[in-house]
């Protein structure tokens, strides 16, 4: 059976070829729910493009987190992009801390995987629906969702893999990647000058990926 990477962004399917020999990219744009943290966005994600599929799928949220901006534009990176835009969000980034100041940011990406079955929740959290309702904002973090805790939900369970890289806003450089990579600096270099592979190396998604593929390996 294929595993399904839905997403409307072929930037996302090209880094995730590097880890999956067997992904296929379906192009659907699921509903997003509209959540503070990526977890409850994948999770919701990964339902919706199963039961769209009808074999096994994985999603991912990703958004950029800039530090003295409070984290935004985080869950909202998709919607700023396509308003204020890549460049003009950094310069506020940049003006936001002082002159010589770094302004720092991370990239967070949460892969979920659904295809029906259920499975066990360590290492990584399980999201079986049952955080409907309730405050969503902190719990797309590494920390495992305990078996106690998602117990009694009765939605389809879905497996989120989450990635994190630190790094810098920066003026822009490079015209590979996509999205905020022009400003978002790693270790002096940025995502956009970097090739996939140099990018997936230390990248949230690479990272959150490398996770999954190890774990799907097992499955
Ligand atoms: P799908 O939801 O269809 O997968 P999308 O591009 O809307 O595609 P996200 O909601 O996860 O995906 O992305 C949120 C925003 O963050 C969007 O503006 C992306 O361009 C940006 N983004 C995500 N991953 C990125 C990356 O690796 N490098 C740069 N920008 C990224």
């Amino acid at each position: 059976m294929t595993l399904r990477y839905v997403t409307t962004n072929p930037g996302k399917v090209r880094e995730a070829e590097e880890y999956l020999d067997e992904v296929a990219a379906l192009d659907y744009d699921y509903p997003e729910v509209q959540a503070t943290g990526l977890g409850p966005i994948a999770a919701h994600g990964a339902r919706e493009a199963y039961r769209y599929a009808g074999e096994p799928v994985i999603v991912d949220d990703a958004g950029l987190f800039i530090e003295a901006l409070d984290g935004f534009p985080g869950p909202y990176s998709s919607y700023v992009e396509n308003t204020l835009g890549v460049e003009l969000t950094g310069r506020v980034a940049r003006e936001a801390v002082d002159e010589d100041a770094v302004a720092r940011a991370a990239f967070r990406c949460v892969v979920g995987y659904c295809d029906g079955d259920d499975f066990a929740a360590t290492p990584e959290p399980v999201d079986r629906g049952e955080r409907r309702g309730q405050d969503l904002a902190a719990d797309d973090r590494d920390t495992a969702t305990t078996d106690a805790q998602v117990a009694g939900g009765d939605d389809l369970p879905v497996k989120l893999f989450t990635g994190v890289v630190p790094g810098r806003i920066v003026a822009p450089r490079g015209d590979g990647g996509f999205g905020y990579d022009p400003v978002f600096e790693h270790d002096g270099t940025t995502f956009a000058e970097m090739d996939a592979a140099e990018k997936n190396a230390v990248s949230h998604r690479g990272r959150a990926l490398a996770k999954f593929a190890g774990w799907f390996a097992e499955r």
